[in-house]
């Protein structure tokens, strides 16, 4: 068994019926088991600002060992697909984004996939999630959530994320 998490970001058509229709279909999956989800968060966008606000939740997930990060990547991009998702801009509107955020301490870097996500010391969207369902945390190299919080600046009004 590998711990896995997974973040999940929507802009598009009705943001929160897409993520849970996201939830659904990865727990539909031999082999993955949802052991938390977070609460839906509706967030400043990043990188590219003109676009409407998302709705972003990180689940955590119990993955059978068979499961590699590539076998879960190319999950993730049908699931997007049989949700609707048209290729756009990078950074831009998108009607769901699924990214594998850790799988269980694995550090990877191919150029289809990086792990842990390179986004995700940055960004208040995945870690004020992230730290909701798992404060214990540990990321592989010995940083925890918190303390990547502690070095952004951000502002958490209920279950809206500031972040220029
Ligand atoms: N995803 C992006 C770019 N910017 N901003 C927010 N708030 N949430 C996202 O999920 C997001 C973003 C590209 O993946
Ligand atoms: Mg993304
Ligand atoms: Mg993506």
């Amino acid at each position: 068994m590998q711990d896995i998490y997974i973040s999940l970001g929507s802009n598009q058509g009705v943001p929160t019926v897409n993520l849970d229709r996201a939830v659904l279909a990865l727990c539909d999956k031999p082999g993955l088991t949802l052991i938390r989800k977070s609460s839906q968060y509706q967030t400043e966008p990043q990188e590219f600002k003109n676009q409407p606000w998302f709705t972003n939740q990180v689940v955590w997930m119990s993955a059978d060992k068979y499961w590699t990060p590539e076998d879960l990547l190319s999950l993730l991009k049908k699931i997007e697909t049989d949700l609707g998702r048209v290729p756009g801009p990078r950074y831009g509107p998108r009607l769901i984004d699924l990214d594998i955020l850790l799988f269980g301490n694995l550090i990877h870097r191919e150029k289809r996939l990086i792990l842990p996500h390179p986004g995700l010391a940055k960004r208040a969207f995945i870690l004020i999630p992230l730290l909701e369902i798992s404060p214990e945390l540990a990321l592989p190299d010995g940083s925890n959530v918190k303390e990547l919080l502690n070095n952004l600046d951000f502002t958490l009004q209920e279950y809206s994320i500031f972040q220029t």
